[in-house]
């Protein structure tokens, strides 16, 4: 699976620490800590549901959530008769993948060119994640040609061209205010001439209107759909951690027009809210593809659910609890 093996190159590099979560996503597993602290009493005392409930809420899990979380824990330990925390946290854990859809999803793989389009509202990080997912794909020993799909935003079009500068990946431009469908049509035109793997494209984050932008996508979709067979094979919707529900909400008509097939979670780094992931996958049933960890190239990484439950739940050297507090 290739999302799989993009994971393994990465954390070829990464060092033993790292292996985990990032040192950037430290925040989400800050959230984590009360959760985790719970997690290694000797027996649960009842009324640590509340801190529990009190922790998921915070996280972001939102109390409807949360409660259920915790009915289904209490049910589980109830029906064993058990108060053990490893029994706990084995169910916990295997709720919190369930929740974010189970294992990793799949990334496009097949004949040349797979497209891919990269979607959302303004300033969600969808040039910074294209130019890092190309970057990717490239030390995977993929040739990647990028798409200047934004023509509305000034400025726009320069952006994508310096990362693809510094990836050192071509990019393919018009002018500004040009017609989207047409660079994506000559962006495949070149990709189909040049053999080149992946064909990945900036879209605007901004229009006149919503119906404009979603206009605009559709007819971007239409050009590839008619140029290279089963294009695109991949629309990723780009979200940022930050904004939470209301980037959801925001996010609503890509949702609806755009095909998605999957999220790109970006600034987990600066976001102390990890069940925001928990939000993202139930609230549009889509998996999370990769994540943004910070604002260089190599912050992005594949998203793997297990790996994300495991350490957010595994204890940490820096819970407080046991230690002596100064
Ligand atoms: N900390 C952090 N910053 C990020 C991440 N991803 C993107 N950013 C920053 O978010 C800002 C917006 O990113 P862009 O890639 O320009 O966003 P965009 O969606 O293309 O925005 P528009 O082109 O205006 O629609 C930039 O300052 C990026 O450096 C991330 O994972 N972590
Ligand atoms: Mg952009």
């Amino acid at each position: 699976m290739l999302l799989k093996r993009l994971r393994r190159s990465q954390r070829s590099k990464a060092t033993a620490s790292e292996e985990a979560l990032s040192p950037a996503e430290e925040p989400t597993r800050r959230r984590f800590a009360t959760v985790r602290r719970w997690l290694r009493r000797p027996r649960l005392p009842p009324a640590d549901w509340d801190e529990l409930d009190e922790q998921l809420v915070a996280a972001d899990h939102g109390p409807l959530r949360a409660m259920e979380l915790l009915d289904e824990l209490r049910e589980a330990v109830r029906a064993d008769g058990a108060t053990d925390p490893d029994a706990a946290r084995t169910l916990l854990a295997a709720r919190l993948r369930e929740a974010l859809g189970g294992h990793e999803a799949e990334f496009a793989s097949g004949p040349p060119p797979q497209v891919v389009f990269v979607v959302g509202v303004n300033g969600a990080g969808k040039t910074t994640s294209i130019a890092k997912l190309a970057h990717l794909l490239q030390s995977n020993g993929h040739d990647i040609l990028l798409a200047a799909g934004d023509t509305f935003r000034a400025g726009a079009i320069d952006q994508l061209q310096i990362w693809g500068d510094r990836v050192g990946v071509p990019v393919i431009a018009h002018q500004p205010g040009g017609d989207p469908g047409a660079v994506i049509y000559d962006a495949l035109d070149a990709a189909q001439a040049r053999g080149v793997d992946y064909v990945i494209a900036d879209s605007a984050g901004r229009q006149h209107n919503n119906v404009n932008l979603m206009n605009e996508v559709a007819k971007m979709r239409r050009v590839a759909e008619r140029k290279a067979p089963g294009a695109p094979h991949e629309v990723l919707l780009v979200l940022d951690a930050l904004t939470g529900q209301n980037g959801l909400h925001q996010a609503r008509g890509f949702l609806e027009t755009a095909g998605v097939t999957g999220i790109v979670l970006t600034k987990l780094d600066s976001s102390a809210k990890g069940g925001v992931a928990f939000a993202v996958t139930r609230t549009t049933g889509l998996p999370i593809k990769f994540v943004g960890v910070g604002e260089r190239l190599t912050d992005f990484e594949p998203f793997d659910p297990d790996q994300f439950v495991e350490a957010l739940l595994a204890p940490q050297p820096g819970d407080a609890g046991d230690e002596v507090r100064t």
